[in-house]
């Protein structure tokens, strides 16, 4: 049986949900950019070199060997200027055009929804096309592919660090409190490509919950916000988002 076919009724009830709301949030995380050929953090291919990405985004990782870190985000960044924003990214442009208050936020540091055309992305854990001046705080766009390492700063010759959160590292405070707001505010809340560990981002869901909004959940695989949520679309988000974005041009 075919996917749309096999996720029917919960297409079809979930697109009539949504073309009855005005305010959407979704969530992504690493899942929504395998399709693209980026490895996930805790999936098969995720590691590199046999490093987890615990070990290396960290500041301590970063303090002891800035050469091995910033080595891994070079050749992410390499990895990334290859890759392709595919059709789960471009469908949730389209939901974006069709949902009058609409708001993307997103794990990943790889900048393909912006790519993509989505507009109003909030980019939890920053962006791997930024780098930060250890010494002054410069923050500047850098897509050098490769980067000379180790990357200095063109202001004062600092040591330049990935402009990411690395754990242990409190999220951007003004960042954070637009995510605050569009959570309140959600009627929907669409969770595509999530393990659903990492925090703060892994408690978005419940929040929006919290505030009244239904849950609907993109994911091959089951993950701890699987159990409450009031939509589960088990599948790829290149193949279910744009049977979704379908279902729901059906319905207007
Ligand atoms: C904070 C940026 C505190 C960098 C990332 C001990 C010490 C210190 C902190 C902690 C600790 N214990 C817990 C914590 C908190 C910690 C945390 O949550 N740790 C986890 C591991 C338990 N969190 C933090 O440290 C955060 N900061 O808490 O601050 C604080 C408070 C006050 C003051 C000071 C400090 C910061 C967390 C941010 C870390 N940075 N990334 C970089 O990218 O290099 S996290 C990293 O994981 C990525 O951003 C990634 O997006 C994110 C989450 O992973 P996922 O996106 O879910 O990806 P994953 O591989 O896990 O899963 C992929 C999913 O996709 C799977 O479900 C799979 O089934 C699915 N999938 C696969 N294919 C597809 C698919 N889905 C759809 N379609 C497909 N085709
Ligand atoms: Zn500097």
């Amino acid at each position: 049986m075919d996917k749309k076919a096999e996720l029917h009724p919960v297409l079809v009830n979930l697109s009539r949900l949504l073309q009855q709301v005005e305010r959407v949030v979704v969530l992504t995380g690493a899942g929504i950019s395998h399709e693209s050929g980026i490895p996930t953090f805790r999936g098969p291919g995720g590691l590199w070199r046999n490093f987890r990405p615990e070990d290396l985004a960290t500041p301590q990782a970063f303090a002891r060997d800035p050469h091995l870190v910033w080595e891994w985000y070079d050749w992410r960044r390499g990895l990334i200027s290859r890759a392709e924003p595919h059709a789960g990214h471009r469908a949730l442009v389209r939901l974006e055009e069709m949902v009058p208050e609409f708001t993307l936020i997103t794990q990943n540091v790889d900048g393909l929804h912006a790519r993509a055309g989505s507009r109003r992305v909030l980019e939890v854990h920053g962006s791997i096309w930024e780098v930060r001046c250890t010494a002054c705080g410069l923050v500047r766009e850098d897509r050098r592919v490769p980067l000379p390492l180790l990357p200095r700063c063109q202001a004062c010759g600092g040591l330049l660090r990935p402009n990411v959160v690395w754990f242990g590292e409190s999220l951007d405070s003004g960042v954070l409190e637009a995510v605050h707001l569009a959570l309140k505010q959600a009627q929907v809340m669409l969770v595509v490509g999530t393990s659903a560990v990492v925090q703060p981002a892994a408690s978005f869901a419940l929040w929006a919950r919290q505030s009244g909004a239904k849950l609907a959940e993109i994911n091959p695989d089951p993950t701890p916000l699987t159990s409450v949520c009031d939509f589960v679309l088990p599948g790829k988000a290149g193949e279910v988002l744009p049977l979704l974005v379908e279902a729901l041009a059906e319905e207007a």
